[in-house]
């Protein structure tokens, strides 16, 4: 099956947080990490009464896995977890997320994963990086990327040069 996580840190170096997660990934078994976009800054998306928090970087990766997508999950919980996440309340700043935004054209609804991921299509850093490596795929439900790529703006948003070690 062919996957796209995407992966999101504001805290610690993120740019590090990022990068160490891609060797995680790509130590996945039964799996090959095939491609990997540019990395993105992009402003804190917070609930309304939550205080101001960092920048996040962005980026997303293309995965062929044998695994299910239940056991892809719980591969990027472990990287997760080795990165020191620690699970505050929702959308509070992290070291490190991951999520499976797509995994082929299966649409899940489970109560430990959906997807496509729920807030794909309202994200400007997701759609944009995923568009990067994946400009031809269709989302299931909301039809081709390249259309939603077009209509995304990229407020608060800004791609990085391949080398961002000091973002
Ligand atoms: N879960 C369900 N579906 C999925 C999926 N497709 N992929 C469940 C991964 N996990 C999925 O996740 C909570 C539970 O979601 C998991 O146990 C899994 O069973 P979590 O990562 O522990 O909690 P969370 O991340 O705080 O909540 P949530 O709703 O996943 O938040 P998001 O959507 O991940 O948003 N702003 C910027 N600029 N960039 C960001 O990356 N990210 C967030 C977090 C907020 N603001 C951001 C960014
Ligand atoms: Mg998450």
């Amino acid at each position: 099956m062919i996957t796209y996580i995407g992966l999101g840190s504001n805290l610690y170096q993120p740019a590090q947080q990022l990068k160490m997660a891609l060797e995680g990934i790509a130590r996945i078994p039964q799996s090959e990490l095939l491609k990997v976009s540019s990395f993105y800054q992009s402003k804190a998306l917070t609930l309304a009464d939550s205080k101001a928090q960092n920048d996040y970087i962005n980026a997303v990766v293309m995965l062929q896995t044998d695994l299910t997508a239940i056991q892809l999950l719980s591969e990027l919980q472990a990287i997760e977890d080795q990165q020191g996440r620690i699970r505050t309340e929702k959308w509070s700043a992290r070291t490190l997320d991951l999520d499976i935004l797509l995994f082929g054209e299966q649409i899940i609804a489970t109560n430990s994963l959906q997807v496509p991921h729920t807030q794909l299509a309202f994200r400007n850093f997701v759609i944009h990086p995923l568009f990067e490596i994946a400009g031809d795929i269709n989302i299931p439900g909301q039809g081709a990327l390249a259309t939603l790529a077009g209509q995304t703006d990229w407020s608060g948003l800004n791609k990085l040069q391949r080398d961002c070690s000091h973002a």
